[in-house]
């Protein structure tokens, strides 16, 4: 589900560290920055080990101009020439009442509490049964955000699309994973714009010009089948268009990296290295995980540069989710403790699959063959 996980101190995950219980308010990003110092500039060093003191100063120079020069292009970008014009901050709609699930559609474990499930620390690691069984939820979800797309036009609003991924999910015997979820109150996540994550659908609808990103998790017959896509409403200014197709490139080459015995730090290097290119942030705080019979669970798949431990493993499934931005990387969470913005205000785009390691690479379980993904 487009329910990344937030990223605590450290490499493991403490679930009290969890959006909820610590929304992602610049003062926790200060915390997160003491504990976990995988900046780009940190994790460069890193690499290469011990320097002596004026090198550092040297390296450090390099790359505050490399950041500089960066910056200037994501401000022209901002400014545009191609007339980007910022919409109106993001406000919150109206949020109706939970819809209901029949009584005979199997329910995930976690429903029972409005706390956060602990991140489980097993990989899920299938046999052919649980791998043809990840292959179905997969296919679900991806069909599910293929219609949820074509949706998609100024005037809906998000409640509606909502409805109907809630409808359709049923429909195939299915449960939308979000609901409930942490008390999450619908059933996909609905990100508009400015909104990196976790948008909970409301009576706000669409206008034109907006980018949406619709986060679709089903749990179908035991199995989680996670993925999310970032679409245009009706004419999206032309940097805009650009961030969302780079982050679209960004995770095709995170999972081109991917196969048994490959290490997980490769993702995040790749993944930063094509957003670096364009001058875009990789949100730090959002991150990939395990999926199958639990919907989060490690590895935790960093898409920024970092040094994490850890080799894929044949028969493994996880997500990769990377969020890009147009400005910075730091967030704000409402009061709801769900909806995720840039704290800058500048747009925000994400993609996600579910893939299955392979001996040689990786299969793309949520691909959907509809569309052009
Ligand atoms: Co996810």
């Amino acid at each position: 589900m487009g329910f990344c996980v937030s990223v605590s101190h450290g490499y493991g995950l403490s679930s009290s560290l969890l959006h909820a219980q610590h929304p992602c308010s610049p003062s926790s990003k200060s915390t997160l920055l003491m504990g976990f110092p995988l900046t780009s500039h940190a994790s460069a060093l890193n690499r290469k080990g011990f320097r002596p003191q004026k090198k550092l100063v040297v390296y450090a120079k390099r790359i505050s101009g490399l950041e500089e020069a960066l910056r200037i292009r994501r401000e022209r970008e901002l400014r545009g020439t191609e007339k980007f014009r910022r919409p109106p901050p993001l406000r919150r709609g109206k949020v109706s009442p939970r819809l209901p699930v029949p009584d005979h559609i199997p329910r995930p474990p976690y429903l029972d509490s409005n706390i956060l499930p602990e991140i489980s620390s097993e990989y899920q690691i299938h046999d052919a049964e649980g791998i043809a069984q990840m292959r179905a939820a997969g296919e679900l979800a991806a069909r599910v955000l293929n219609y949820a797309g074509t949706l998609v036009r100024p005037s809906v609003t998000t409640d509606e699309i909502d409805k109907a991924v809630h409808q359709m999910i049923i429909e195939a015997g299915a449960y939308p994973s979000p609901l409930g979820y942490g008390g999450f109150p619908k059933s996909v996540c609905t990100s508009v714009n400015e909104c990196m994550c976790h948008g909970i659908p409301d009576s706000r609808q669409l206008q034109n010009g907006d980018i949406i990103n619709i986060d679709v998790t089903v749990y179908l017959n035991g199995y989680h089948g996670d993925t999310s896509r970032t679409f245009f409403c009706g004419d999206v200014s032309g940097p805009v268009q650009r961030l969302v197709k780079v982050t679209e490139e960004c995770l095709e080459k995170g999972i081109a990296v991917c196969k048994d015995g490959a290490s997980f730090k490769k993702i995040g290097k790749r993944i930063s290295e094509h957003a670096e290119k364009y001058g875009y942030g990789v949100v730090e705080r959002f991150v990939g995980h395990g999926v199958g019979t639990v919907f989060h669970s490690e590895p935790i798949i960093y898409h920024h540069r970092n040094e994490g431990p850890g080799t894929m493993v044949e028969g493994q499934t996880f997500t990769i989710e990377p969020i890009l931005t147009l400005g910075g990387i730091e967030c704000t969470t409402w009061p709801d403790n769900w909806t995720t913005l840039t704290s800058d205000g500048s747009p925000a785009a994400q993609f996600e699959h579910t893939i299955l390691i392979t001996r040689t690479g990786a299969e793309i379980l949520t691909k959907c063959e509809d569309s052009n993904l």
